[in-house]
């Protein structure tokens, strides 16, 4: 045995838990050999790595289903977005770009994927600009998956920035992003300069997709236009090709703006379609709404409506620190306590929901196929010192332990606050409750 977790709360999907404490057993081999019932009158094993979890929690690691990491830590430079819009944003990556190195993305995109790690992110997905003739950031960040292999997966979207059909060249950049190993194909479609050009935009996603057997997952109609419509298109081209769940469709901030009618036509149509959905609502409750007076639109997709229409939803953290959002940590939780708020998933019974938007929702966005704490799996979790997922989030808490196919990855021991308190003496206490 090389570790076993003992009394701990097992989070078995969609925010639930086992009906009571587990023991996990990890093998030599770094998988998952056992999951069986604590029994606290058993001795632990003599040899191995021995966790108490005192009924903290204990769920697969957090993925990340949607974020930039060519871009992350470039906020203000050249210059700061003033208008806090998603096109002025645009521009001002445009301009850093053009100074990209190799070095630069790596040393960028390394450091937001360690603060990751540490906070139990172990898969991710990340979208890349690909409307570059150098294609540096692809080669880097393909540089980086090949790093952290051994502890992280990583996915790469060639995401097309500047349009596919409205950046000079765009087709034959998205086509050789592929032929050098991107993982996923991306596209805007809001971005590009028509309606039929979006269009023939997500057609050429999908048959590059097809083509090289690839995963689809686009930049789709992120904007406060009612009349953006190009995921109707998105999931009809999901339904007739069979790529269904493969493909997701990101942002869809004008899902926002949707009347009734056409919201319900297109609930039905995106169950039927078995696409994803992922919503990114930091960067789109900064960005949305900007061209509003009052009342001015929250400029979010339709998370609570989708979920109840049986529409596999996912929250993202989207932006680290880049022109779209100065701020961002990369920390899961804090995404989906933002999401959870701004979507109003605050009921009982649908704050464990936001839980599972950040962990097994997320995974199969990426279509993670060994994800989860069953016996022959890799021993991949984190132990979170919270006894629910909805304490998790209320709390805030960083992962105790993070352990990558049977490695201890990340530990971060509890905080102490030296508090002088009234008719007490001075003393540490560390707060479970906060
Ligand atoms: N690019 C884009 O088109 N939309 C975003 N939200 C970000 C980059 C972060
Ligand atoms: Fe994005």
């Amino acid at each position: 045995m090389r570790m076993i977790v003992r009394g701990a709360r097992l989070h078995t999907g969609e925010g639930r838990l086992a009906p009571g404490p587990v023991d996990v057993e990890v093998a030599e081999d770094g998988r998952v050999a056992r999951v069986v019932p604590y029994d606290d009158q058993k001795e632990p094993p003599a040899t191995g790595t021995l966790i108490e979890a005192h009924g903290d929690l204990i769920s697969a690691p957090f993925v990340e289903p949607h974020i930039h990491l060519d871009t992350a830590l470039t906020a203000g430079e050249p210059r700061p977005n003033a208008s806090g819009t998603l096109w002025e944003g645009i521009a001002c990556w445009s301009e850093r770009k053009q100074s990209l190195t190799r070095e630069d993305v790596i040393a960028r995109a390394t450091e937001v994927l360690r603060w990751q790690a540490a906070q139990g992110v172990l898969y991710v997905r990340t979208h890349c600009d690909v409307t570059d003739d150098r294609l540096v950031a692809l080669d880097a960040l393909a540089e980086v998956r090949d790093r952290v292999r051994e502890v992280m997966t990583l996915q790469i979207v060639a995401f097309p920035q500047e349009g596919i059909l409205s950046f000079p060249g765009g087709g034959k950049l998205m086509s050789e992003a592929v032929a050098r190993g991107a993982d996923v194909v991306g596209a805007i479609p809001h971005f590009e300069d028509t309606r039929e050009d979006g269009v023939a935009s997500l057609h050429l996603a999908f048959e590059l997709a097809e083509r090289h057997g690839l995963r689809v997952d686009a930049h789709c109609d992120e904007i406060d236009d009612e009349q953006s419509r190009f995921v109707e298109v998105l999931a009809t081209l999901a339904l007739r090709s069979g790529l269904g769940g493969r493909a997701t469709a990101s942002h869809t901030t004008a899902m926002g703006s949707y009347n009734g009618a056409y919201s319900y036509k297109l609930q039905r149509l995106l169950r039927r379609s078995g696409i994803n959905l992922v919503c990114n609502p930091f960067a789109n409750l900064n960005l949305q709404g900007r061209f509003d007076g009052y009342p001015r639109r929250r400029g979010l997709t339709q998370v609570k409506e989708m979920l109840a229409a049986g529409v596999n939803v996912a929250f993202g953290h989207d932006d680290v620190m880049d022109p779209w959002n100065a701020l961002g940590t990369g920390n899961p939780l804090q995404t989906a306590l933002m999401g959870l708020y701004a979507a109003q998933l605050t009921g009982a019974d649908e704050i464990p929901t936001a839980f599972s938007m950040v962990t097994d929702r997320a995974a199969r966005v990426l279509g993670l196929e060994e994800y989860g704490i069953t016996e022959g799996a890799p021993a991949s979790f984190v132990l979170l010192p919270a006894p629910s997922p909805a304490e998790a989030l209320r709390r805030q808490v960083r992962p105790r332990h993070v352990v990558s196919r049977g490695h201890l990855l990340a530990t971060t021991p509890p905080a102490a606050t030296h508090l002088t308190w009234p008719d007490e003496p001075p003393r540490e206490v560390t707060f479970t409750h906060p």
